[in-house]
């Protein structure tokens, strides 16, 4: 999946907003994750899994800015993501398929607290930077 200069500024500025919430909004969607598709909850069964806890936000703080250091490298997110890549394959080993619940919650956080900006150009375009990211998490699995 190909990001064109297009994609990638709508990203970039679409971006500013989402890493400085990054708790609020990587707990928002993990918040979104887990009602909408309860099994991902197996993953994190050592996880207190109140929508508040300190848990959850953590991790939507780690995930969100994860996803702020590829915005970063939007050029060279295969490099940027590699331990997270190894990560994911080799000791998680998440079903692939979870990466999509996961981009889709992020997207419906961002457009709940984007409702001007986000029109269908920009919502592609980080259709396309959230699918790239699932696909290099996946990258590694044997
Ligand atoms: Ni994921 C750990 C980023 C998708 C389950 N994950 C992390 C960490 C980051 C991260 C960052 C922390 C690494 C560390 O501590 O060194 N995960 C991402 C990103 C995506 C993603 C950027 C996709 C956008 N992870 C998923 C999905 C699941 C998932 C879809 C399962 C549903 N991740 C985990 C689990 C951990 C994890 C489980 C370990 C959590 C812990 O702290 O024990």
């Amino acid at each position: 999946m190909v990001l064109t200069d297009e994609n990638k500024a709508h990203v970039k500025s679409t971006w500013a907003n989402v890493s400085s919430n990054a708790e609020a909004f990587g707990a928002e969607a993990l918040n979104r994750l887990f009602a909408a598709h309860p099994t991902t909850k197996t993953y994190f069964c050592h996880f207190d899994l109140k929508p508040d806890s300190a848990h959850i936000k953590a991790h939507g703080k780690k995930v969100v800015d994860a996803l702020t250091v590829a915005v970063n490298h939007i050029d060279d997110m295969s490099s940027a993501l590699s331990k997270l890549s190894d990560l994911h394959a080799e000791k998680l080993r998440v079903d692939p398929v979870n990466f999509g619940l996961l981009a889709h919650c992020i997207l419906v956080t961002i457009a709940a607290h984007n409702r001007g900006s986000l029109n269908p150009a920009v919502y592609l375009s980080l259709d396309k930077f959230l699918s790239r990211v699932g696909a290099l998490l996946i990258a590694r699995y044997r």
